[in-house]
């Protein structure tokens, strides 16, 4: 008699919110488990439905959960149910009641997956959170970053070591891009107390995110909230107005901040153009040199400031926001990847590129260590 193998389950969609949540079961039986709890609305059996069939049913006792249930091929039966936490929680516990071990959607990739680097494609591709970034993820799944690896590697051995080095260069250049696919780039508005930092970020976000009043120290906290521009992700953060004050809570507030701007992949720096500039001003534009520089309030001043001294907005009319959100995507992307392009994704990935540019690596060592430091980056993020 053949011995059975285990019947195991995962879900593949990323949790937390969303309209659809997708779980896998797969082994010997796992059509017949399933079917413990899938009643299907035909009243057909899902073994006799051919494979690839979206079949619309119920799940458990009546009235029980409506979900779309797909056999991908004998031994392999995607559930789709509804998002969000509790809904496929409650389905994996019942699989889980019928003995199926529940596991990591990584275990289940590694099943079907060999290139480490198109499992791990695979798994940020779950975690997109733009249709920008899932194209780029996908041209990495489909073997644009394998592909470019093994030519860094063909060349190597050829001793084409300048041309090897080139590449290196190229996939380097994208190296933030590729960190930045499902973690966003950290946008910090700072500037002087009531400048209309948050009303900036507000009118950026298309909400009212933060509080707006006409006295200077209304804003303690950071604020954050997660936007996309241009299809790249973006967390804005607003924080409290930079000046030396006696009020404690305001202090706290403002050492957040400036703790905030040094982690920042780009700062915004806004300045009231109805305001004479004072010394604090310049103090801050010298503070952070590479700040993209704003000027807030423009409704209010007929004549608009000179582009080199800073970009005009207003958010009242929504005036110059287009132009500074394009500024803050030239900044943070100023050469973005052609359709097809490899990206370096992972960061041991990019180790091991920066390893083979600076020539320390030996010939055929990428492979097994990018392999081994790829499974090793991939455990941590589950664990
Ligand atoms: N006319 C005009 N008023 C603005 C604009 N932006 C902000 N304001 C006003 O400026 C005042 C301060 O705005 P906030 O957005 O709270 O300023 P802030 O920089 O966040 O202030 P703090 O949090 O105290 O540092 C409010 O009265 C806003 O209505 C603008 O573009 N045009
Ligand atoms: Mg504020």
């Amino acid at each position: 008699m053949n011995a059975t193998k285990p019947i195991r389950a995962a879900m593949l969609t990323p949790p937390g919110r969303g309209a659809v949540a997708t779980i896998v079961v797969w082994g010997d039986d796992a059509v017949a488990s399933v079917e413990r709890w899938f009643h299907p609305a035909s009243g057909k059996s899902l073994g006799q439905e051919p494979v690839r069939r979206i079949v619309f049913g119920r799940w458990g006792s009546p009235p029980g959960e409506q979900v779309v249930v797909v056999r991908t091929d004998d031994t392999t039966v995607e559930i789709h149910g509804h998002g969000g936490v509790a809904a496929p929680m409650a389905i994996l516990s019942d699989l889980r009641a019928i003995g199926i071990e529940i596991v990591s959607g990584h275990e289940f990739q590694a099943t079907r997956i060999s290139d480490p680097i198109q499992r791990a494609a695979a798994e940020q591709l779950a975690q997109a959170p733009t249709l920008r970034t899932a194209r780029i993820l996908l041209d990495q799944y489909h073997g644009a970053l394998r592909r470019e690896l093994d030519e860094i590697e063909r060349l190597r051995a050829s001793g084409d070591l300048q041309a090897a080095r080139e590449r290196c260069e190229r996939l380097l250049a994208r190296a933030e891009i590729g960190a930045h696919l499902t973690k966003p780039w950290r946008v910090v508005i700072a500037g002087p107390p009531n400048v209309g930092k948050s009303s900036l970020i507000n009118a950026l976000l298309g909400y009212e995110r933060a509080i707006v009043f006409n006295q200077p120290g209304t804003t303690r906290d950071v604020v954050a909230a997660l936007t996309s521009f241009d299809g790249w992700p973006i967390e804005l953060a607003d924080t409290a107005g930079l000046r030396t004050s006696d009020d404690p809570l305001e202090s706290a507030g403002i050492a957040l901040a400036e703790q905030e701007l040094s982690q920042a992949d780009l700062i915004v720096l806004v300045l009231d153009i109805t305001q004479n500039r004072t010394e604090a001003d310049a103090r801050l534009c010298e503070q952070y040199p590479d700040a993209l520089r704003v000027f807030s309030k423009c409704d209010q001043v007929t004549q608009q400031p000179a582009l080199e001294q800073g970009l005009a907005t207003s958010a009242v009319t929504g005036s110059g926001l287009p132009e500074l959100m394009h500024a803050i995507v030239a900044r943070l992307v100023p050469h973005p990847p052609q359709p097809g392009d490899a990206v370096p994704f992972t960061t041991p990935i990019v180790d091991q590129v920066r390893a083979m540019h600076s020539q320390k690596s030996d010939r055929g060592r990428f492979n097994t260590e990018c392999t081994e430091n790829t499974e090793k980056a991939l455990r941590k993020t589950e664990s």
